[in-house]
């Protein structure tokens, strides 16, 4: 049972300052498993859901970022190495979970009460056992969107540790404003990493399944691969302004 509904003034203080901020697990063990078995059902091909609809990309075989499977709508085949499932607003259960009231409250905060909200995307991010690939730095910026969305809503769905791929973060970075704006997805250079993201920076997010972490999308981050026999498996939403427009056509569903 999801045990509030509003982020406290300190937790919004600590998101605005560090970029980030736990919320702690707002998932309980039964929607926990729910969303457990929904995924993993869908990774089989045995989920009552509009596979065309949705994007899914299969996972690396050797963990680099350029070998990853092709990014597409619809069904690849039954395995539970996909690394990226996105359009999950279309299934039920995800949907209803995005539109709890607690993230209603978060969006409310960042693009004001009155203004109706979309997801840019509501997305699984799985590093399978002994699998995953390497997502270098970044920051989650489009340039084919007219205005950057701002924040994600990170949902741990299993254990989620550094040796399993956990997301890596540079505390504060959100406030250098956007680095590579010219890079379509917002990757940084070389260079960059070198001057914004040494190593010694680098906080890792470890959290607990069912546990929740609210991300800036400005915020520098990176995850690597799964060292482990135990699946990362987590769910992603990017929350933005419904007026967005896309300049490839894009349609956004509204959430709230
Ligand atoms: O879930 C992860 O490993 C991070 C995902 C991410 O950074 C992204 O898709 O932009």
């Amino acid at each position: 049972m999801e045990t509030h509904n509003t982020l406290s003034a300190a937790q919004w203080e600590q998101y605005q300052q560090d970029g980030f901020v736990k919320l702690g697990k707002l998932l309980n063990d039964h929607d926990l498993t729910t969303l457990q078995t929904r995924i993993d059902d869908i990774m089989l091909g045995r989920a009552d859901v509009d596979y065309d609809r949705m994007l899914m990309q299969l996972d690396s075989q050797d963990g680099q970022y350029q070998n990853v499977g092709e990014q597409s709508k619809g069904f690849k085949e039954a395995t539970l190495s996909y690394r990226k499932i996105q359009d999950l607003e279309y299934d039920p259960l995800f949907l209803s979970y995005m539109q709890r009231p607690i993230f209603r409250d978060i969006c409310a905060r960042v693009y004001g009460e009155q203004t109706p909200i979309a997801a840019f995307r509501a997305m699984f991010m799985n590093k399978p056992a002994h699998r995953g690939t390497l997502l270098p730095w970044h920051q989650d910026r489009w340039t084919h969107l007219d205005r950057d969305p701002q924040i994600t809503l990170w949902t741990a769905l299993d254990p989620v540790t550094i040796p399993n791929g956990c997301v890596q973060v540079i505390v504060g970075s959100h406030r250098f404003g956007l680095l590579n704006p010219a890079h379509p997805s917002g990757f940084l250079t070389e260079e960059q990493v070198e001057h914004y993201a040494p190593d010694d920076k680098v906080v890792y997010l470890e959290l607990a399944p069912g546990e929740v972490v609210l991300l800036h999308n400005w915020l520098l981050h990176r995850s690597d691969t799964n060292t482990t026999d135990v699946s990362r498996r987590a769910f992603s939403v990017c929350y933005m302004d419904a007026g967005t427009h896309a300049d490839n056509g894009e349609q956004y569903p509204t959430v709230f």
